[in-house]
């Protein structure tokens, strides 16, 4: 069979967690320390608009402390490898974090969001940077205050880049998930449209995630060891 040309890689936090960035399930994760429902919801923004800045203020404090690892890298390198033979890799990430950038990944699509952006709730502006967010911040934009928010995708928010995966998908030749526990939807179906298009789909995780059942291969393992293992 000829080596696939077009794939779509979905990854989530346990891409990230050999860098040291704390995935949300696992035990000691994210949510066992914060409710998500206070954290990343516009309901939980809107009722402490503080404790939402704190919990992405440290987090977003945390990214130059953390490298991306060799299965961030490993990915960049496929990219490179597709390109040079007319091929795509589409990377659609869960993580807000910049790992994969830093690793040399191009074609990125953050369907969660970013936390080095910030958004104007007055304005609709997106700035880059790395600086705390707070409401008092008065946006570059409009200079108006009171409507910063971190470009993160809540519960009950509409994801970003839903067309552009979904086109991505349709013209895959295999689909890959990687380090992602497959409980938040839409981007836990995006392997049952794989396979609905007959799109063979491959999960590379520590463990068998929630949908595990849709895929046509598997191997588990640490993302740090299986990935550049399977992309070599
Ligand atoms: C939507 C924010 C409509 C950024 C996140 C009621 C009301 C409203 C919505 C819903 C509702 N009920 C259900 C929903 C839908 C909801 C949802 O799916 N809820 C779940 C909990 C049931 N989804 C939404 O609300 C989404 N929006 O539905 O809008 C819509 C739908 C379609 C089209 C248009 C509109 C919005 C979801 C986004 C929420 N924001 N994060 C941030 O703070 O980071 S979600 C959060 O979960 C993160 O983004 C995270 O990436 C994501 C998924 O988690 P994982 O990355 O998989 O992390 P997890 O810890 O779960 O798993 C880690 C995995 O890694 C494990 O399998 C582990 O084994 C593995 N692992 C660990 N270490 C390693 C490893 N693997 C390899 N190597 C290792 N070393």
């Amino acid at each position: 069979m000829a080596p696939p040309r077009n794939i779509v890689i979905l990854t989530g936090s346990g891409v990230s967690a050999e860098s040291g960035v704390a995935t949300f399930r696992d035990k000691d994760g994210v949510w066992s320390k914060y409710d998500y429902r206070q954290v990343a919801t516009p309901e939980g923004f809107a009722a402490n608009p503080a404790l939402v800045h704190e919990f992405y203020n440290a987090r977003r404090r945390a990214l130059p402390g953390v490298e991306p690892n060799a299965a961030h890298k490993a990915l960049a390198e496929l990219e490179r490898g597709l390109d040079a033979r007319g091929g795509k890799l589409t990377l659609i990430t869960q993580n807000v974090d910049d790992l994969h950038e830093r690793g040399g990944s191009k074609n990125i699509l953050h369907m969660h969001g970013e936390l080095l952006k910030s958004e104007c709730a007055h304005c609709g502006a997106v700035a880059a940077g790395d600086a705390d967010l707070s409401l008092g911040l008065a946006c570059g934009a409009c200079s108006r205050a009171g409507g910063m928010r971190p470009y993160v995708v809540w519960f009950g928010e509409t994801p970003r880049h839903l067309d552009e995966a979904a086109d991505a998908i349709m013209t895959a030749d295999l689909f890959v998930s990687i380090g992602t526990s497959g409980s938040v939807y839409p981007a836990a179906g995006f392997v049952a449209e794989a396979r609905a298009l007959g799109v063979p789909a491959m999960e590379l995780n520590l463990e068998p995630s929630e949908n595990a059942h849709f895929f046509t291969d598997a191997r588990y393992g640490p993302a740090g060891e299986i990935v550049p293992q399977w992309v070599s």
